[in-house]
């Protein structure tokens, strides 16, 4: 089954994008390749994190002649309050994306429009938290459970209750570092409260506190919303679906859904499944409704619903360029501006939803827990009779695709390994035969990959060199977001890519029926990831620190990145990084952020903008990890 695999590689990609382009061209817009050009090269002090304009004193920028700002702020102290403001925007975002999902449960109600799905998973959370469920109506349980979830957010005394979570090695370390993020809200402010002018000017101060806002996103806002996203729309579990632009269908209404709050593109996969709106859709000529997604809205409904993904960031534009799009409607996050006017360059409607992000020349129906339904039922529609005014002289669908095996959540990773090794075991929900791979050398490690596309690297490239890299040393991925992504355009999520693995992990592969890189979901999902590296160290009985795993964040570009990084960091697990953080002007945060953090938390940023070096330094990271624990 798997001869004959052919990985889809970036030369590949990048020839589709260049042919897209000629359309872009042709209608007369601009494409991010086009505004990369005009933005070289980028200013020099913005780039090294030494240009402040926290103040209406400045700008100031940081030079030998001018060392220091006018208030007298030195290069360590500019370079650590935006680090900070970075992290703080970034855990900021993420949060209020789960703070929406937790509104949603406390919406939820039998018969409107958000449902409980997994009632197991919200049963599980309220005893954690302590609510009753004996003999109650389960959206009673979903209400008061969502009540303390979003009480989370702000609450006065305490902290992050989904702290409890991490081991008790993790709690000691975030306790005795004074890095136990409180209320999430609370540590945005005072990220905000630290870096406004006349506040900390000490480099060490304001890396502490990015870990500690990071924490506050990982282990509360992004943990909130995988959580509740999978209580109203169902945990995750293996199924099969196709990646890349491929996936649009010439001959069907094509829909995308784009951004990262499931609630849109829930509403919009069941509107359009309906048989009322499939026939709507034939009425017009069309074969039927085809919705892809696209990012972080890819992954969540591709890991629930089998959806196809038609790709990550800077693919956003190349799916316009195909001519076929009837809509696009997007949520929050990651969305280019350039979408508008892009869109009027073809008949594709573009829909924004949500008040978070209101973007020139769209349509603007703001999506509500009451009117989600009619909102979805109006959007499915409209693309519908939007089918015929397609200009066939603008059409070009690139034909790659490939089969992806998604919806590898902690669940589903246990699923794995219950249905096929576990068994064999007598125990069941345990990590025990990963951990047994991994002691004996079957498999080296794992990596986490994740993060974003950057065009300060080759888009794309970093990723895939990486992960076929990694898998061929027997290295297993877990992925999210727009790496997750970058896996499915090259075929890496398909079990058949397994002939690129080392002979350890092609064996794992078979045995488990997985392919060598698992999607994990969203960048919301990689509070997963936290919990399957805490589950792993538990059933394995080290620290986290100790475990043959590290991240890797090789395209990154987002604050919500940064935000992650200062989390995974401090759940103790070393993060390679293929663009640089931004700080590079100040000696004192980059040893803070790569020695510093390390001393604290046992972890820390290892930098190589060169993806060759860098897959070098992640295994030799890797191996060392092993030689410590005598494996
Ligand atoms: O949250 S990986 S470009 S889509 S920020 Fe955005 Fe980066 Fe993609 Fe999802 Ni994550
Ligand atoms: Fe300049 Fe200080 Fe104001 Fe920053 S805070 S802009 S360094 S005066």
């Amino acid at each position: 089954m798997s001869e004959g695999f052919q990985s889809t590689t970036v030369q590949q990609m990048e020839a589709d994008a260049a042919r897209l382009k000629e359309t872009a061209v042709k209608v007369g817009i601009d494409i991010w390749q086009d505004r990369v050009k005009a933005q070289t090269p980028h200013c020099g002090f913005g780039d090294k994190g030494i240009c402040c304009k926290i103040c209406a004193m400045g700008p100031c920028r940081i030079t030998p002649k001018s060392p220091k700002g006018i208030c007298g702020a030195t290069a360590d102290t500019i370079a650590g309050r935006n680090y900070l403001r970075m992290a703080a925007g970034g855990a900021a975002t993420h949060s209020d994306h789960g703070r929406e999902c937790v509104w949603k449960l406390y919406d939820s109600s039998a018969d409107g429009n958000y449902h409980v799905t997994d009632a197991t998973k919200l049963l599980n959370l309220a005893k954690e938290w302590g609510v009753p469920t004996e003999d109650r109506d389960i959206y009673d349980v979903a209400h008061e459970v969502a009540e303390i979830g979003l009480n989370e957010y702000g609450k006065i005394k305490g902290y992050q209750r989904w702290t409890d979570r991490a081991t008790e090695e993790r709690k000691k370390v975030w306790m005795e570092q004074d890095i136990m993020p409180r209320a999430v809200d609370r540590e945005v402010v005072t990220a905000m409260h630290m870096t406004h002018m006349g506040c900390t000017a000490d480099a060490e101060a304001l890396v502490r506190q990015s870990l500690r806002c990071g924490l506050s996103d990982g282990w509360g806002g992004s943990m909130a919303g995988t959580e509740m996203s999978d209580i109203l729309y169902g945990t995750p579990m293996p199924k099969e679906t196709e990646g890349n632009l491929g996936v649009l269908e010439k001959d069907m209404v094509n829909i995308i859904c784009h951004g990262h709050d499931p609630a849109v593109s829930e509403m919009i996969v069941l509107v359009a499944e309906s048989k009322e709106m499939q026939d709507y859709a034939r009425s017009f000529g069309a074969r039927g409704i085809n919705i892809v997604g696209l990012c972080c809205t890819a992954n969540e409904i591709a890991m629930r619903h089998g959806v196809r993904m038609a790709g990550n960031f800077l693919q956003q534009e190349n799916a316009l360029l195909t001519g076929v799009v009837e809509a696009i409607v997007v949520d929050v996050q990651c969305i280019f501006p350039n979408i508008g006017p892009l869109s009027e360059c073809f008949h594709t409607k573009f829909y924004t939803t949500s008040p978070i992000a209101r973007i020139p020349f769209s349509t603007y129906l703001q999506l509500t827990s009451e009117n989600a339904k009619d909102v979805a039922t109006t959007i499915v529609k409209e693309a519908c009779e939007n089918f015929p005014k397609r200009d066939e002289n603008k059409i070009f669908i690139p034909e790659h695709k490939h089969k992806a095996s998604v919806g590898y959540s902690c669940e589903g990773i246990k699923s794995r390994l219950d249905t096929v090794t576990n068994s064999h075991l007598d125990e069941l929900d345990t990590y025990k035969p990963l951990i047994q791979c991994v002691t004996s050398g079957v498999l080296r490690g794992a990596v986490a990959m994740v993060g974003c596309n950057n065009p300060k690297v080759r888009p794309d490239y970093s990723h895939i060199e990486i992960m076929k890299r990694l898998i061929e040393n027997d290295v297993v991925i877990v992925a999210t977001g727009c790496a997750a992504q970058a896996a499915s355009k090259a075929g890496l999520l398909d079990k058949a890519s397994k002939v690129l693995c080392g002979e350890g992990l092609r064996r794992v592969c078979t045995l488990a029926d997985i392919p060598p890189v698992l999607h994990m979901g969203s960048c919301v999902d990689i509070s997963r990831m936290m919990l399957l590296v805490t589950g792993i160290a538990k059933d394995w009985g080290i620290d986290v620190t100790q475990l043959p795993v590290v991240g890797c964040a090789p395209e990154w570009m987002s604050e919500k990145a940064v935000s992650i990084a200062n989390y995974v960091v401090a759940t103790g697990i070393d993060t390679y990084l293929g663009i640089d953080p931004m700080v590079s002007g100040s000696a004192q945060m980059m040893d803070l952020i790569t020695n510093g953090t390390t001393k604290w938390v046992g972890a820390g940023y290892h930098i190589n903008t060169d993806p060759e070096q860098l897959v070098k330094d992640i295994l030799d990271g890797i191996e060392a990890k092993r030689a410590a624990l005598g494996i």
